[in-house]
């Protein structure tokens, strides 16, 4: 073996500050101490592992980039490697603290009152409250502009009818954050649990993201006060901005996706003997080994340059959108070859790349599809709009 390091091939580990470095082991050792052992169990039986929800706010995870109401005030250099080694573990883990942090606590701390940041979001970032953000309506959720979600003035109140699909953590959460159109256009809704008319049923079955809890979420003649009302967020804009921040973090996510698959099968192909000899000293398989490390290091490099621009205040929605698009493109490719490498024994629980791989079915899904980001690039570079 060589001295170079295969899951960090261009070394983006040393460009990072003492301070990023200390975060990732800190959240590296807790994936591998308390993630990754449980969580081939909670794939296979469904269930969202809620006992990590305390420690992942201990660690200080939930809310990481906000500044003040008791979250850490990290870079987004530290954000990303947050969210790379949770995916390490598992998307779903992931998926929990991206909802949490960009969408409910992002649109909260962008788009909500003083009254409402000092209420939600030291609880949220205790992990004593969870959210939701639920954007998607089962008609299409490409095009959340179509959305059929309504508010309606009534008296002092508001009064929401519709129905949300596919929305993570609906069913646990604590607060929904709701996106409706209204007469002045579209704005978002603080519901709480248990309000009279709100109902959620979770989605099962699902074949992706099992270890995550999904759900459809229903309004009937949901009343709530207008200080329930985010008062900036106004417009889809509003909805769309929090999404660039969890575009970001998946973008490496599944690079910590990637990284568990490629060294799965380093290890596996290395102590598998056929037609005489270790398979790591076949071509093909060094040829297979070596594509993933080229899509891998091309991830990293977008990753860390993307925060880079983030933390400059410049990154724009086409350089996140390719970032989210081709790293996770690469990350789906890279755990497909990696599942094949290990032969049958590749299509177990007890090596991670087919959950990997499953699970990055939804990832290239959510947060806007693979097509949705090539056409988002395409009207940057054209600028003409092709949805
Ligand atoms: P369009 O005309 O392009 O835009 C409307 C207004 O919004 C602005 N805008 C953005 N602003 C900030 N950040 C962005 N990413 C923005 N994208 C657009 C835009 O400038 C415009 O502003 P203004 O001032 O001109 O009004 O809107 P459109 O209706 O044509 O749609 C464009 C499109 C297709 C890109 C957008 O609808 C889209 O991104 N669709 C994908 C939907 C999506 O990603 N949904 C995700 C739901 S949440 C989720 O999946 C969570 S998964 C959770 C987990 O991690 O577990
Ligand atoms: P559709 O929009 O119906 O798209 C179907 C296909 O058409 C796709 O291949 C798409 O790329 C393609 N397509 C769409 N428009 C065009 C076009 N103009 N040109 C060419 N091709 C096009 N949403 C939330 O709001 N909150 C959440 O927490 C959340 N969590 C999720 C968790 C999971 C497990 C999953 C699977 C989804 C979640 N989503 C959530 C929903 C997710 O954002 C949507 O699934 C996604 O935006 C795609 O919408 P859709 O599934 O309705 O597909």
């Amino acid at each position: 073996m060589s001295a170079s390091n295969p899951l960090d091939f261009y070394s983006v580990g040393a460009l990072l500050s003492d301070d990023e470095r200390l975060i990732r082991d800190t959240v590296g050792r807790f994936v591998d101490r308390e993630v990754t052992p449980i969580i081939a169990e909670c794939f296979a039986a469904e269930r969202f592992p809620a006992e990590l929800v305390p420690r992942l706010a201990e660690l200080g995870l939930f809310g990481a980039t906000l500044d003040g109401y008791g979250c850490s005030g990290l870079g987004y250099t530290a954000y990303g490697v947050i969210c790379e080694e949770l995916e390490r573990g598992d998307s779903s883990v992931r998926s929990c603290v991206s909802v949490q942090s960009s969408l409910v606590m992002g649109a909260i701390f962008a788009c909500g009152s003083e009254e409402q940041r000092s209420r939600w979001l030291p609880a949220l970032a205790r992990g004593e409250k969870l959210g939701c953000f639920a954007l998607t309506e089962a008609h299409g959720g490409s095009d959340p502009g179509r959305m059929r979600t309504r508010a309606r003035r009534q008296g002092a109140d508001w009064r929401l009818n519709g129905a949300k699909h596919w929305i993570t953590n609906g069913a646990l959460a604590d607060v929904a954050v709701v996106w409706a159109t209204t007469e002045d256009g579209v704005n978002a809704f603080l519901v709480e649990k248990g309000t009279a008319g709100f109902e959620t049923r979770v989605i099962k079955n699902k074949l992706s993201l099992r270890a995550s809890s999904t759900a459809e979420l229903a309004f009937a003649d949901v009343t709530v006060p207008d200080s329930a009302r985010l008062p900036k967020a106004n417009g889809l804009k509003a909805a769309l901005r929090c999404l660039d921040d969890a575009r970001f973090g998946i973008a490496w996510g599944a690079c910590g996706a990637a990284r568990a698959c490629i060294d799965t099968v380093l290890r596996y192909t290395q102590s598998r003997e056929l037609f005489g000899r270790p398979l790591s000293h076949t071509q093909l398989i060094q040829s297979r080994l070596a594509d993933s490390v080229r899509k891998l290091s091309g991830a990293q490099l977008i990753a860390w340059r993307l925060a880079k621009l983030k933390e400059s205040g410049v990154a724009t929605t086409a350089q996140t959108s390719l970032a989210k698009w081709n790293n996770v493109r690469a990350a789906l490719d890279i755990a497909r070859d990696c599942r094949d490498m290990l032969g049958a024994a590749g299509i177990t629980l007890d090596l991670s790349p087919m959950r990997h791989m499953l699970n990055l079915e939804t990832v290239i899904t959510y947060e806007g599809t693979e097509s949705i980001h090539e056409l988002i690039v395409g009207r940057e570079l054209t600028g003409q709009s092709a949805f």
